[in-house]
């Protein structure tokens, strides 16, 4: 037998084998216990003492030597392909961190904030209610009887009520002034409370949405006047607008819920589309408000021969979009990533009345 032959065809067939799997196939072939070289290791018993020590020695000689072929050639399938990967997954680790993208908040939450503060300050606490109401607290417990042409000006939601059951359907509040008539209903007078939250109505164009955000104020005590919701609207509209003078001008109005009732202007000007507050010879609707009505203190519980007190209410996204120059209301309620980033604030941005409402 030439074993120079059979060396020289497994160190081919090592040096041609392209990945692990052909490379075993050729260590089975060689030196598996079925494979070439072992089947003449099984001859050397047959062999004079002689021949066989001498055989011997070659075929171990030639094992050895198929056996390191194999392994050099496994080592160097292993590199190539680690070579490979490190090729595709390279990664340039001198690349400054990409720092995680910060969510914002919405003009309309900071503002919701801010609003709280300051009446906070002025000793109002906030009530919070349902926005699905029974149309006795959305209406007639705000001297809004059935026939009243305010309920159809509310452009109300209207809840649908099961097959056959005829009572009033429940709707989507139109304002925020049932909580404070639950408010009233829980606690009784005095009573000190802000109602900030969403409403609805039936309404879709550039100045309108069919969800808005309002806050209602409450007052009642024993002896308060229009001097004091004089005196408490313009401090509320100093803080916010963060002005150091404003003037506001109170036009007599109706509400059903409130006698007198007095809408309320703020002086501004418009100097190259940019609104300051405070200054100028322009006058901006702004809230409406007025003394809380005998009938609807009576529907709340409180009797109006001893408790008297005045309510206003007013658009939040009306003062956001006033205090913060955004254009149009619609983008409010978008969820524009972009519009986000340029027109929401930073999450540390916390308002306060010690800190500043606006930094
Ligand atoms: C407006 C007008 C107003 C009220 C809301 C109110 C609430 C109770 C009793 C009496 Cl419980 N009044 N709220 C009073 C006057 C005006 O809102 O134009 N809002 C945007």
């Amino acid at each position: 037998m030439d074993l120079g032959d059979i060396r020289n065809k497994y160190i081919e067939a090592v040096a041609k084998a392209s990945g692990e799997a052909a490379l075993e196939d050729v260590r089975v072939a060689a030196l598996g216990k079925k494979g070439e070289i072992s089947a003449l290791m099984a001859t050397l018993g047959k062999m004079d003492p002689e021949e066989r020590k001498a055989t011997g020695a070659r075929l171990n000689v030639l094992k050895d030597e198929i056996d390191a072929a194999l392994r050099a050639r496994k080592t160097a399938l292993a590199d190539a392909a680690l070579d490979e990967r490190l090729k595709s997954e390279w990664l340039d680790v001198t690349l400054p961190g990409r720092p995680r993208r910060q969510g914002t908040i919405h003009p309309i939450s900071q503002v919701w904030d801010e609003l709280t503060a300051i009446f906070a300050d002025m000793g109002f606490s906030v009530a919070e209610g349902p926005q699905v109401e029974s149309d006795w607290y959305n209406f007639d417990a705000l001297n809004i009887p059935p026939e009243h042409p305010a309920r159809q000006e509310h452009d109300t939601f209207f809840m649908a009520r099961a097959e056959g059951d005829n009572r009033p359907p429940h709707v989507l509040r139109t304002h925020t002034s049932p909580v404070q008539i639950r408010s009233l209903q829980a606690n009784g007078a005095p009573i000190r409370i802000i109602a900030p939250g969403r409403v609805y109505r039936m309404d879709m164009d550039q100045t309108h949405t069919p969800m808005f955000h309002q806050v209602e104020g409450l007052a009642i005590d024993r002896d308060i006047s229009m001097a004091n919701l004089k005196w408490c609207l313009e401090e509320f509209c100093r803080s916010f607008f963060e002005v150091d003078r404003v003037e506001l001008r109170f036009r007599a109005s109706h509400f059903p819920f409130t006698e007198p009732s007095a809408e309320v202007d703020i002086r501004y000007s418009n100097v190259g589309g940019q609104l300051r507050i405070g200054e100028g010879d322009k006058w901006m609707e702004i809230l409406g408000s007025g003394m809380v009505h005998p009938k609807v203190l009576a529907a709340a519980g409180v009797d109006p021969e001893q408790w008297q007190g005045f309510a206003f209410g007013m658009g939040i996204d009306r003062i956001a979009m006033l205090k913060y120059g955004i254009p149009d209301l619609r983008a409010f309620f978008e969820a524009d990533l972009r519009w986000l980033r340029h027109y929401g604030f930073s999450a540390l941005d916390v308002p306060g009345l010690p800190g500043g409402l606006s930094r």
